[in-house]
């Protein structure tokens, strides 16, 4: 029997996302659409099976294809970011982070990382995160003028505070990271050096940023953003004894048995992302986001950094149109446009506000958007957020919306 004949309610909620992601233009900078392969592998019979441990090492018996499962897809992530040892087991990138920092770190430890209302993640030392709790963090911040992360600022405060890591990667950072001048520091400061590069993966993947694998001690990553594969987590090194306290962190420490369904996804998209296909498709998704960045910039709009590197900037809306991050994200959504609400550095608004918000290229780069589908995107964006307060001229541009996407 079918979902839709034993679980009708189930199905329609389905049915109504899957409608829902076809309909709508998804600009939230850590979505993506996963392959079909990436998703039947994920909803294979692998997730019936338990194998607490690690391949060779199970507390289970009939692992024997949950052992070749997780090496190799061991062996593919470790391939395809040049790195010696790869932790695949992480549920999400929140749970890679938890067991990243238990690994290397003791609790309470001194902790640097990038400001969470200047684009940082909310388990680099967020008071609301664990990670806020567990360690003492001090945040660092990008320079007021430029918008991008002051190098200088951020070595003065490390010589001063002395932490024991500091951690690079963000999500909502629109410029490159220069690992190997926070690497420099760590070494200047004596400490360990950290690097979430969780959104961007797939620019890494690709070659097209700085591979953080060749400067960090430890590189965390999820694996459903610019990579474009199922929901989860990893964690890399190249180092041997950082990897053991890695396995040993993530199981038993912070998690139970494996979800071998999601191992299996994540394995196939470690195979797509070595394609020259997929290169391609990361090159054109940095492509996107700069002309629509451009394109927003020529239309009068605030862009924070004011352009773009990778794959998603952050629209000063309040500097632009007088509206708050929050305004924007709901006349958006109006017509079909899916982004978020995002602080922009130094918002005087609060986070459930804030001041901008934050749109990425990844997703509708995968739904065969170029150059042409950008400037129809930016003409959309603009004509909606000029009529914030004119419902009746938004649900016309919904329909028009929906019937521009019946194509992709
Ligand atoms: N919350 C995710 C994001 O949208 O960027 C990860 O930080």
């Amino acid at each position: 029997m079918s979902l839709k004949e034993k679980d009708l309610e189930i199905y329609q909620i389905i049915e109504n996302e899957r409608i829902r992601q076809k309909y709508n233009i998804e600009l939230i900078a850590s979505e993506n659409y996963a392959s079909e392969e990436v998703r039947e592998a994920q909803g294979s019979i692998f997730t019936n099976k338990y194998a607490e441990g690690y391949p060779h090492k199970r507390y289970y018996g009939g692992c024997e294809n949950a052992d070749a499962l997780e090496e190799l897809a061991i062996n593919r992530c470790c391939k395809l970011f040049n790195v010696k040892y790869a932790n695949v087991q992480a549920h999400s990138g929140s749970q890679a982070n938890m067991a990243a920092y238990r690994a290397i770190i003791p609790y309470g430890a001194k902790v640097m990382g990038m400001a969470l209302d200047q684009g940082g993640h909310l388990t680099h030392g967020s008071k609301v995160s664990f990670s806020g709790k567990d360690y003492e963090f001090m945040p660092y911040y990008v320079s007021k003028e430029t918008e991008e992360i002051d190098y200088d600022a951020l070595e003065a405060q490390a010589l001063e505070f002395k932490p024991a890591l500091i951690v690079a990667g963000a999500s909502a950072y629109s410029r490159k990271i220069d690992f190997k001048r926070i690497k420099d520091i760590c070494d200047k400061v004596g400490c360990l050096f950290m690097v979430d590069m969780a959104h961007i993966a797939g620019l890494v993947a690709a070659g097209l940023h700085q591979n953080p694998c060749d400067y960090a001690d430890i590189v965390t990553s999820t694996t459903h953003k610019t990579l474009r594969g199922p929901r989860g987590g990893i964690i890399l090194t190249n180092n041997e004894e950082i990897a053991k306290k890695v396995n040993k962190a993530i199981f038993p420490a912070c998690q139970g048995g494996p979800l071998l369904h999601v191992i299996a996804a994540k394995a196939v998209c470690f195979k797509e992302a070595m394609s020259d296909e997929f290169k391609e498709y990361q090159k054109q998704l940095v492509k996107n986001c700069a002309y629509l960045c451009d394109l927003l910039k020529n239309k009068g709009y605030v862009i924070v950094s004011g352009g773009t590197d990778n794959h998603l900037f952050t629209i000063n809306v309040k500097k632009s149109l007088g509206i708050t991050g929050d305004v924007a994200e709901k006349t958006l959504d109006k017509v079909g446009i899916t982004c978020n609400k995002n602080t922009v550095p130094y918002d005087t608004e609060k986070p459930g506000i804030t001041s901008g918000i934050r749109v990425g290229t990844a997703a509708v780069t995968t739904r065969g958007f170029k150059e042409k589908e950008i400037e129809l995107l930016a003409n959309f964006m603009d004509d909606a957020l000029r009529h914030y307060d004119d419902d009746a001229y938004l649900e016309k541009l919904h329909e028009e919306e929906k019937r521009f996407m019946e194509k992709y």
